[in-house]
């Protein structure tokens, strides 16, 4: 198979895409030029393999509908794995295979994949071109879903073939559909090569390359040897009323909220006071220290992935503006008027339509259990290009970034951690982050519901052993002379009858007004074993049907449950053996010693 060497004349990528194609087998290579014109014919192409379904262009200008296999609808962390020579640079926190028995068994899949098909090659940028914190990457895929959701995702085209010019480093990322079979899908790792090869599924998370597996995994495994940090993350500024905007950048695991929260509207209390919340970023955030001794960040990505059922103009208005044009809505309930629809989004319930898996459907339609059936898939998404959220930052792609003043740790828990308490330094911070927990969600491929330990949100992307990336926590916070406040939140705890005691959403600004005003030392706070906590009177309450008690429930400390925790912290720590910073040993003992004294 020939490749088109007039497009660059970078020899070792050109030998690559060489490779790759000499054992995929495609029909024909095509590179992505970044162009409409260009995108227009693949969409256009793609309609007419049924690949995608054309929406009323009417109502949803330039928009598409499509489905993924039945088995293919969220990550699958249990085949997805990091591939280091040694398994202990892997870690107890990731799945392990040899770099030789990967290649091996995902060549076996690969080989002559893509007969028939044609190999997309698609030079994308992380971050916008030329930045200090962006990295480049070449995927090679065989389909055109992945083209189009890449082309909102990151900075694509001839412009990052400019830039890596002849020799410019660059991740290997090779993704094929093969047969879309559970049995044969491989999501592989490479840190040492840089290099991933996914294989066998055709779901976001497995497949947009620029996404997860280079933004998190290969990038946390380059940020640990260059001095940096990508971690799972959101990144908003709340301009205050003197037009000062404090960055926040944020870590919660999987569908507790990000992409809301990072597009939050201010409650018309808050919004009096002259509040306005921008949007840099819903999903990762990438931090490097700069020479003023600030905490620098960018969202790599200038697409959102987000979840759609749960999405609605009252939980989250802003990305209902967002996602009127220009966007790819997977797994949702086609409406027959070739709209979507999903489950609490807006509007009335459809009569009919058909469902994501491709069903008539109608509302109360149950399967053989009697169980209902929903129209759109839990995990069902959309993808949208972020400039066209209404609370956009102006300066989403500024190469430069954003100062961070606070990082906030937060988990979904029924019960323990209060609605927001401060850590008492840096040391403290990670410790906090390193214990966070949560629910498992849809996002995941797995049991629903279990608490599972998650540090920082990072437990499904860390791309080495967690106990490293806690010492990396630890050492890169030595060299920030203004280091960010660790804050952690919960907005999920229920009272006795299981319903949530805080209101969450726009809401929540409310505790972030306390967050913004420790860092900036305009506000007091109370003391508890696990870290500094809000006094009721500093939250404002204005406008919320709330009462006192009810705040007493969701700042308590409860010093027998909390002891109780530390035991399930300590049994979640021996996994790492010695590895394990022994900063945070002794940030456990002393949380001990702090419950049992007070
Ligand atoms: C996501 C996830 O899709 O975290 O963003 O699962
Ligand atoms: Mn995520």
């Amino acid at each position: 198979m020939a490749v088109d060497n007039q497009k660059t004349n970078h020899k070792e990528l050109l030998k690559w895409i060489f490779d790759m194609a000499k054992m995929c087998n495609p029909d024909k290579i095509v590179w992505i030029d970044g162009s409409e014109k260009q995108k227009e014919q693949l969409k256009k192409e793609a309609i007419q393999t049924g690949e995608l379904i054309e929406l009323n262009q009417e109502k949803l200008p330039g928009c598409v509908y499509h489905r993924t296999a039945l088995n293919d609808v969220a990550r699958t962390e249990h085949l997805t794995f990091i591939c280091t020579d040694k398994k202990e640079e892997a870690g107890p926190n990731n799945n392990w295979m040899s770099p030789e028995e990967a290649y091996k068994k995902a060549s076996d899949i690969f080989k002559d994949s893509m007969q028939g098909r044609t190999m997309y090659v698609i030079p994308f940028s992380m971050g916008p071109v030329e930045s200090e914190f962006s990295k480049t990457g070449i995927e090679l895929t065989d389909s055109i879903y992945v083209v189009l959701n890449m082309l909102i995702m990151a900075e694509v085209g001839d412009k990052v073939l400019k830039f890596l010019g002849n020799d410019g480093r660059f991740t290997q990322c090779l993704h094929g559909k093969a047969e879309l079979d559970i049995n044969k899908r491989l999501i592989l790792h490479f840190p040492q090569d840089n290099a991933i090869w996914s294989v066998g599924s055709g779901y976001g998370g497995n497949v947009l390359l620029g996404k997860k597996c280079l933004s998190l995994r290969i990038a946390s495994y380059m940020g640990r040897f260059e001095g940096w940090f990508a971690e799972h993350m959101l990144i908003i500024g709340v301009e205050d009323s003197s037009q000062k905007t404090t960055y926040i950048a944020a870590a919660f695991p999987s569908a507790c909220g990000k992409t809301n929260l990072a597009m939050l509207i201010p409650p018309q209390s808050l919004a009096k006071k002259g509040y306005k919340i921008w949007t840099v970023g819903d999903d990762i955030a990438w931090m490097r220290v700069k020479e003023d001794g600030s905490l620098w960040a960018i969202n790599p990505e200038t697409g959102f992935f987000g979840v759609l059922p749960g999405t609605n103009s009252k939980t989250n208005y802003n990305a209902m503006q967002t996602i009127k044009k220009n966007t790819i809505y997977t797994n949702v309930l086609l409406k027959d008027d070739k709209t979507v629809w999903w489950e609490d989004g807006d509007g009335p319930v459809p009569e009919s339509g058909t469902d994501w898996t491709g069903k008539p459907w109608k509302p109360g339609l149950k399967d053989e259990n009697g169980k209902i059936i929903n129209g759109a898939n839990p995990n069902s998404r959309f993808t949208a290009p972020i400039k066209q959220c209404p609370s956009a930052s102006p300066l989403i792609d500024d190469p430069e970034g954003v100062p961070i003043s606070a990082i906030v740790f937060g988990g979904r828990r029924a019960s323990l951690a209060p609605l927001v308490y401060q850590s008492f330094d840096w040391q403290h911070g990670v410790f906090t982050g390193s214990i966070m927990a949560s629910e498992i969600t849809a996002a995941q491929y797995g049991a629903q519901g279990k608490v599972r330990r998650d540090p920082m949100a990072m437990l499904p992307f860390c791309g080495y052993n967690m106990a490293e990336y806690f010492k990396h926590w630890l050492q890169t916070g030595k060299n920030i002379k203004n280091q960010p406040k660790i804050f952690h939140v919960n907005w999920f705890r229920t009272d006795k009858q299981g319903k949530f005691i805080w209101p969450g959403f726009s809401d929540n600004l409310r505790v972030l007004e306390w967050i913004i005003d420790r860092c900036n030392e305009k506000v007091g706070a109370v003391e508890t074993p696990i870290g500094y906590i809000p006094s009721q009177a500093d939250i404002d309450l204005d406008g919320l049907d709330i009462n006192s008690s009810d705040i007493d429930e969701l700042l308590k400390v409860n010093n027998d449950e909390w002891l109780g925790e530390t035991e399930s912290i300590k049994e979640f720590y021996s996994q790492f053996g010695d590895d394990l910073p022994q900063e945070l040993n002794s940030e456990l003992e002393k949380l001990v010693k702090r419950l049992k004294d007070s």
